[in-house]
């Protein structure tokens, strides 16, 4: 079984037949100038500038032939799945299902709404549409974890304190051993990414563990 020997706050080991990589919201709302977060008044750029660490833990773990999961924040075109205390939140005038430079904020089939172009979901690689931050709350992820026997789960994605930590968390609730790659996440409030980091691998992994992409790779190496 691969270790990461210096994933903190101890070494990870992880069952390559039983592990997934769930990659949290890469979508263009988040990361372009031109949708969701640069409409709440967000510089993307931070986001951004994680697209390469991202493609490089992606490869490396395709190249593994292990399972990749692609989720995606969105809504119904009708909004009906957006509940209503989430449709007024914000402090901009554009909201979620206004039209933006990227078509409709946040609802599927949207140009906005699509994966970065870098990161695209592969065919054959599932990809979860959700309508909270979590990536269970109302979606099919947990019955498609349990017909793929996963037990382990790695995050990378964006934002690291809203859906990736949240994601986390109900992951780690449901029994999953979890783990933040550290590098391939990012929030557009580096104070929040840091907090979000030492919280998860606090207290003895109360969430989960931390580790680079280099630290993934040389595991999946060994
Ligand atoms: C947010 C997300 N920040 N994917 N969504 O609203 O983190």
């Amino acid at each position: 079984m691969p270790t990461i020997s210096a994933a903190r706050p101890y070494p990870y080991n992880f069952p390559l037949e039983r592990t997934a990589l769930v990659m949290i919201d890469m979508q263009r709302d988040f990361i372009e100038p031109g949708g969701f977060g640069a409409a709440l008044g967000n510089d993307v750029s931070r986001l951004t500038a994680i697209i390469p660490t991202v493609a490089r833990l992606l490869a490396v773990w395709r190249k593994a032939g292990l399972p990749l999961i692609h989720t995606r924040e969105n809504h119904r075109p009708d909004l009906s799945d957006c509940p209503p205390a989430k449709l007024t939140r914000g402090n901009s005038s554009l909201r979620i299902g206004d039209p933006g430079p990227m078509g409709r904020i946040l609802v599927q089939g949207e140009p906005g709404n699509d994966f970065v172009p870098e990161l695209a979901a592969l065919p054959g690689e599932l990809v979860i549409d959700k309508p909270g931050k979590g990536a269970f709350y109302a979606t099919t992820l947990q019955d498609e974890l349990k017909a793929r026997g996963i037990t382990h789960l790695l995050f990378g994605g964006v934002t690291t304190e809203v859906c990736v930590q949240t994601s986390m968390r109900e992951a780690n609730d449901r029994g999953y051993e979890c783990l933040l790659v550290e590098d391939a996440t990012e929030s557009y409030f580096p104070e929040f990414k840091a907090a979000a980091v030492e919280m998860i691998r606090a207290q003895g992994a109360i969430v989960g563990w931390t580790a680079t992409t280099d630290q993934v790779t040389a595991a999946l190496a060994s």
